[in-house]
């Protein structure tokens, strides 16, 4: 098995912090955030930081339809089914340097050390990002590898509209990544994805790196209940339909089916919840939640979908009327066992120690997963692996060694 290879630590901080500074803001007491969801101006400019690097890296770069941009390194046999690595730049809006960018700064610097090194593959090698990761500016996460990777039609993700009724084709045209490639990934050899863990797994066993062996399943949508705005001092309880107490009644409700442990490892989030007129003195007529649940099992996780459908049937008993929109629904996803011993034998050879770990958060990875063998290293974050916040933070040793390991996979694959 040949050498593990090293990438160039301080370039990739000083990416990483310089691509921080594109849509950073001032979070509180001095902690800078950052903000670029997908296709806004800062975004755009994201994208256009990396997109020159990789191209003063001598990287012959694509767009796709849905604004999804890789870069490819030839091979000795440019046939060959490329080996591919990617993640995204877009955000959250309370982001911090970390989620994504790495990944996407870490496939650069495993193509430039091969390039340093004066390496060559057998297979091309793709690396790159996706569009609308996050999900959170037009409601559907991993948007542009499920196109990509052929589990969304492009038709439904190009219609998807933002807060402002503002379309993703619109804002492809407009910040002009609207590209011309079909948005259909040739399945590739292998896909590896370098992230963040974004969780406190890593970092309470006192590890650097994880295997990442899957994603848990991901249920998003929008629940909208309507009662009947009335005024807050002369109206009994029992002549109200109150919207904003049911919102409040599912909110709880939701809390009660995760601690009721039922449904296993369910998490359960009300991320948004906007209430109108949303006046002091009156009672709430209309409440729009988000539901966020995630469960890595997939049985469990469609039974709680279930027991909360006919929760929110019940609140119509009341006099209200509620209505859901399905957001996001994906299944968990296993990784492949050969890559992940493929990350496993790299980080061993680079001296490191890991755990193998399932994924909380959702990738573009369990996307690839449909159509080509995948994995994923995770990089331990610190305080608690916080993120989707501006304390989110890896050390550069820790960035150093992920990339590490992602450059030693991508090159040993890519000569398979
Ligand atoms: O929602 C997620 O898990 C990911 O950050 N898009
Ligand atoms: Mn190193
Ligand atoms: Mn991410
Ligand atoms: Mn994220």
């Amino acid at each position: 098995m040949d050498t593990p290879l090293h990438i160039n630590g301080e370039r990739l901080w000083s990416r990483l912090m310089e691509l921080a500074e594109v849509g950073e803001y001032d979070a509180h007491s001095g902690l800078r955030g950052v903000n670029r969801l997908a296709l806004t101006d800062a975004d755009s400019a994201g994208r256009q930081l990396v997109v020159g690097w990789m191209r003063a890296a001598g990287l012959a770069v694509r767009v796709d339809a849905m604004g999804n941009v890789f870069a490819r390194r030839g091979g000795t046999d440019p046939d060959a089914a490329p080996v591919m690595s990617a993640s995204h730049i877009d955000s959250v809006a309370t982001a911090g340097a970390f989620d994504g960018c790495l990944g996407v700064l870490a496939a650069l610097e495993a193509v430039q050390a091969l390039d340093e090194l004066a390496l060559s593959t057998r297979r091309p090698i793709d690396i790159g990002f996706f569009t609308e990761e996050e999900g959170v500016r037009f409601g559907t996460d991993m948007l542009g590898s499920a196109v990509a990777c052929g589990r969304i039609d492009i038709a439904h993700a190009h219609a998807l509209t933002d807060a402002e009724g503002t379309t993703l084709a619109a804002e492809l045209a407009r910040t002009g990544w609207n590209g011309t490639h079909p948005a259909q990934l040739e399945p590739p050899h292998a896909y590896v994805e370098c992230h963040i863990e974004q969780g406190p797994v890593l970092a309470a066993e006192g590890l650097t790196l994880g295997v990442v062996t899957g994603v848990q399943g991901i249920s998003w949508q929008e629940v909208t209940i309507e009662g009947r705005s009335a005024h807050a001092g002369t109206t009994p309880t029992e002549l109200r339909r109150d919207a904003g107490l049911a919102a409040a009644r599912v909110i709880t409700h939701v809390q009660e089916l995760v601690d009721s442990r039922r449904y296993g490892e369910l998490r359960g989030t009300i991320g948004q919840l906007r209430l109108a007129p949303g006046l002091t003195n009156v009672v709430a007529h209309q409440a729009i939640l988000t539901v966020d649940l995630r469960n890595p099992d997939e049985e469990a996780l469609s039974a709680a979908e279930g027991e909360l459908a006919a929760y929110l049937k019940s609140l119509e008993e009341a006099g209200l009327t509620v209505r859901t929109k399905r957001m996001a629904r994906t299944a968990p996803v296993p990784f492949d066992e050969g890559v992940q011993k493929a990350i496993a034998q790299a980080i061993e050879d680079l001296g490191h120690e890991f755990r193998h770990l399932i994924s909380g958060a959702g990738h573009d990875a369990q996307e690839v997963a449909a159509i080509a063998p995948t994995a994923m290293i995770f990089v331990r974050g610190e305080y608690d692996g916080i993120s989707h916040n501006p304390r989110e933070y890896s050390t550069p040793e820790a960035c150093h060694a992920g990339a590490d390991v992602l450059a030693t996979v991508l090159y040993r694959l890519a000569n398979e």
